[in-house]
């Protein structure tokens, strides 16, 4: 069969042309050799035509109103003329299959505006995986022109990690009053964290949020901050106004303006860039070794020999790894 002519995709995505972009996208997720091979291409054709954008990532525990912040802030900025493109990071496939369907319909202003395109989490079997394809169709979404990328993940367990990797700024938001210490306030997503929302904030929440903020800025007050540049402000926003998340807009453009004129903004693309081809090496090197024919016709007797104690385990580790 004829290779796949990535030509006609590189065109497609660079003159923006909806179905195009579609199309690559299921190629990235396809599975298959030759829709992988061709993907590859196509992404090596856009790569140029991209970086262009704000990235922001958004977290925060399950039915703090990430979805439904996504939409207010995305129809704001969709508004200004500014082309907003959504995509969400959810490594358990079951629950992505649920929230699909309830994010593109609690987007409904937004999945309907022109300017804007929402692109479910793609499925996967591994967070990698997931991740990995996030991070290509961002870059496809920039080729296309879209200046500003919205990823939603869900606030538990590591795929906190890979958004806060592939974005210029991760915010976490919070709700006030749901017990702060179960909020995910998992530590090490506030260290993560270029700023913290607490979401909600109207009626009958607005005391316990302005509580909340003072807890918060308290307890950040023991984490030090990566750079001196910057320190993770805590804001309130609520999705349920129009325009009730503007401020949070203008804390990440705050933050965009002096990341670029220290220079960290390309420090940190770069770096992020760095860390994610270690990440594919890393995953490449394991599948070669679990792929490799000698390798697991030793895997028995070496086992067996760690077992029995007749060879130590680094000397068993170092003698299967001097097949690869
Ligand atoms: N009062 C109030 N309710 C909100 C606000 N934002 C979201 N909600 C409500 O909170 C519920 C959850 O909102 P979602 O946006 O679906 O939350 P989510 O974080 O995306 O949830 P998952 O995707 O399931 O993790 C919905 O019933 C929203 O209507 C807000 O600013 N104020
Ligand atoms: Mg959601």
């Amino acid at each position: 069969m004829a290779p796949i002519d990535p030509d006609p995709y590189v065109r497609g995505i660079l003159s923006g042309h909806r179905r195009m972009i579609a199309k690559t996208m299921t190629l990235i997720e396809s599975s298959l050799k030759e829709h992988q091979q061709a993907a590859f291409r196509v992404m090596e054709k856009i790569l140029p035509h991209t970086g262009k954008s704000i990235r922001l990532g958004v977290t925060g525990v399950p039915g703090v109103g990430k979805s439904t912040f996504i939409e207010n802030l995305g129809v704001y900025l969709a508004d200004q003329g500014h082309k907003v493109a959504v995509l969400a990071v959810d490594p358990s496939s079951r629950r992505s299959g649920g929230s699909i369907l309830g994010d593109k319909t609690r987007m409904e202003k937004l999945s309907a505006h022109e300017n804007a395109f929402i692109r479910p989490s793609p499925a996967g079997e591994t967070l990698g995986g997931v991740a990995a394809k996030t991070r290509e169709i961002m870059l496809v979404c920039e080729a296309a022109g879209f200046d500003v990328i919205l990823v939603e993940t869900v606030g538990v367990g590591q795929s906190e990690t890979s958004v806060a990797s592939m974005v210029d700024f991760f915010l976490v938001l919070m709700i006030a009053g749901a017990g702060d210490e179960l909020q995910g306030i998992k530590k090490g997503v506030l260290e993560m964290a270029d700023g913290i929302a607490i979401n909600k904030a109207d009626g009958e929440n607005l005391p316990a949020v302005e509580k909340a903020k003072t807890d918060l800025e308290t307890a950040l007050h023991f984490i030090r901050p990566e750079t001196p540049t910057w320190s993770p402000p805590v804001l309130t926003c609520s999705s349920v106004n129009e325009g009730g998340t503007k401020k949070v807009w203008d804390m990440v453009l705050d933050h965009h303006q002096k990341f670029k004129a220290t220079g960290e903004f390309m420090q940190r693309r770069k770096h992020q860039s760095l860390d994610w081809m270690w990440t594919l090496v890393e995953a490449g090197l394991r599948k070669r070794f679990h792929n490799n024919k000698i390798i697991n016709e030793k895997i028995p007797a070496v086992s067996e020999q760690v077992e029995n104690e007749k060879i130590s385990p680094s000397a068993a580790a170092d003698m299967l790894l001097s097949y690869l």
